[in-house]
């Protein structure tokens, strides 16, 4: 057997630093609100941080657009703020793992600035750069974030891809030098003594040669650019290069954001003969509830039936044992909050669903990755509305779905904004019931979560059952039973559509983890060794052969 990494023990917390904490007044998260949250973040028990881009960018996708991948934001601080919070995060034993955004940069990159000044310029092939074809862009590729994914730059006659917004603009990766120069950035990251990397849609930095045109859904404009481009045809070529030259220099964490990879690409990426990445975030158990309709994609509100998301978690779980190394996560900053999506936010049920779902995620096989807020049972914020979104996914959905093709009302957009927009996630932390969640003392960015004088860290901390100390709790199991990290997966009861029942499979122990679904009272049998401990619940007392609404067990028993 192979010795356990640090990795594979950690539960990783990530920040959404613009929403974290503002130290400033100036309504904008930063790095000094995030040292002063260290004791909160160790008190939660959780070994790593992920920051969202805390680089100088012009925000058009809110840090995705960087315009100096070597200065830190004004708007977060100071490189010296940033060592220092490295520092002190290093002194609580909690580690720092960076977002390297290296598919594109921003249009006002000096790169980018050089490379579109002239065809001749040096750093012309630095990005992708073609002619129009018969007066039109040079294929049909849609944009990620609706619209085409090309755009012409009127200074050369040519046009540019960019699979995000129109301000990021793809880097050429099969050009040795963009490549030599991203790995030299790492380096100099890693020499200031940074803990880990988190690889912006890492899939995508291969292009398919000849850029072929993709089929276009009914109704559509433009073909799905992740179907032509993720999983492209060097990628692994360039992640291996990038092991050589970067990421051995150091015990570092890597997990790659890896947008449109299935088991099979997984198994190459974060195999654990360690010649890539450590794990990737794959997306399948987020896009079961997509819309059916291809030029609609994440825009829905259907609920998802549990006997999917459990075939499809149970997959990852089996076919990557022993070969490749799972990340665990239900939401993160372009997800909606997992308790409205696949819990329950009812007042009545809030919490408690809340717990179920934090138990069954973190008693799987794999790194689990918590999102700020989430540890509080942070809701959706049903009280935004069109005059207060920032995203430019949703602002863009607007006008292209609604305004441009009519293929959605702007009221059905708003009622599937509400259920799935990036904006849920990214409303400021609550860290109190004073004014503005004591997230800032200004006016905030985004704003807040009506909720913010009833779910907050504050009540949380007082409350001996809030969600908070369940999730405790959780990382605390995963910290002292190695079974957590080593047990084989075992799925019950495939077919049952209320309740997730697995075990975990050690060879002298097993976990058993029961949880229900539903709202209802339901009655289950399970043939649970005798001598099996309740280890946690999310009820006061353990009735056999009966699930409360929510309620969710883990089990602990010697074979
Ligand atoms: O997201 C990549 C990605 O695949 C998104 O398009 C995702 O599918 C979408 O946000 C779901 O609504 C990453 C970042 O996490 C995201 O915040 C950035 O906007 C994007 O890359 C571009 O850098």
């Amino acid at each position: 057997a192979t010795q356990t990494k640090w990795w594979q023990k950690a539960v990783v917390y990530q920040i959404y630093p613009r929403s974290f904490q503002d130290s400033t007044g100036n309504g904008i998260g930063d790095l000094k609100g995030i040292e002063s949250r260290l004791d909160y973040l160790k008190q939660l028990g959780v070994d790593v941080l992920w920051l969202n881009p805390i680089y100088q960018s012009p925000n058009h996708d809110n840090g995705y657009d960087i315009s100096d991948y070597e200065a830190i934001n004004p708007e977060f601080g100071t490189m010296a703020d940033f060592q220092s919070l490295l520092k002190d995060a290093h002194d609580h034993g909690l580690k720092i793992v960076m977002d390297l955004v290296v598919n594109h940069t921003s249009n006002e990159h000096s790169w980018f600035i050089e490379s579109r000044s002239s065809k001749d310029n040096p750093k012309r092939d630095y990005y992708i750069w073609r002619d129009p074809v018969d007066g039109q862009a040079p294929n049909n590729w849609g944009s990620f974030f609706s619209g085409p994914a090309w755009q012409l730059d009127e200074a050369t006659g040519q046009y540019y891809l960019h699979l995000f917004v129109t301000e990021q603009p793809d880097l050429n990766w099969a050009n040795p030098a963009v490549r030599d120069e991203v790995y030299q950035m790492m380096n100099r990251w890693i020499d200031l003594g940074i803990d880990g990397f988190r690889m912006d849609v890492i899939s995508l930095i291969s292009k398919p040669s000849g850029l072929p045109n993709g089929p276009v859904p009914a109704g559509a404009h433009y073909s799905n650019v992740n179907q032509a481009v993720a999983n492209g045809p060097h990628v692994h070529e360039y992640l291996q290069e990038m092991r050589n030259q970067v990421l051995n220099r150091a015990d570092l964490m890597t997990v790659g954001e890896a947008s449109g990879v299935d088991i099979t690409n997984a198994k190459e990426y974060a195999n654990l003969n360690g010649q890539e990445l450590n794990m990737v975030f794959q997306f399948e158990h987020v896009e079961l509830d997509f819309n059916p309709d291809p030029a609609l994609g994440k825009w829905d509100n259907r609920p998802l039936p549990l006997v999917k998301l459990k075939a499809n978690l149970s997959k990852w779980q089996d076919q990557l044992y022993g070969r490749a190394w799972n990340s665990l996560f239900w939401m993160n900053h372009d997800q909606p909050r997992v308790v409205s999506r696949f819990g329950n936010d009812s007042p009545a049920y809030r919490v408690r669903s809340a717990k179920m779902l934090a138990t069954v995620l973190h008693m799987l096989q794999g790194t689990p990755y918590i999102y700020q807020g989430e540890e509080l049972g942070m809701t959706n914020a049903e009280n935004l509305g069109w005059d207060d979104f920032d995203d430019i996914e949703i602002l863009n959905a607007r006008k292209f779905l609604v305004d441009l093709d009519h293929l959605l009302t702007a009221d059905q957009l708003l009622d599937y904004v509400h259920y799935k927009g990036r904006d849920n996630a990214r409303t400021p932390m609550q860290w109190s019931a004073s004014a503005n969640a004591g997230f800032t003392t200004g006016t905030p960015w985004l704003k807040l979560n009506a909720n913010y004088s009833e779910i907050n860290v504050d009540q949380a901390l007082g409350d001996p059952d809030s969600v908070f100390y369940h999730y405790q709790k959780l990382i605390k199991l995963r910290h002292d039973l190695p079974i957590v990290t080593t047990g084989r997966y075992h799925l019950l009861d495939p077919d049952d559509n209320q309740v997730y029942a697995y075990q975990r499979i050690g060879s002298h122990e097993g976990l058993f983890v029961v949880a229900n679904f539903t709202a209802e009272t339901v009655e289950r049998y399970y043939d649970c060794p005798n001598k099996s401990d309740l280890l946690l619940s999310n009820y006061a007392d353990d009735r056999h052969g009966t699930l409360r609404p929510y309620e969710a067990k883990i089990y602990h028993y010697q074979k």
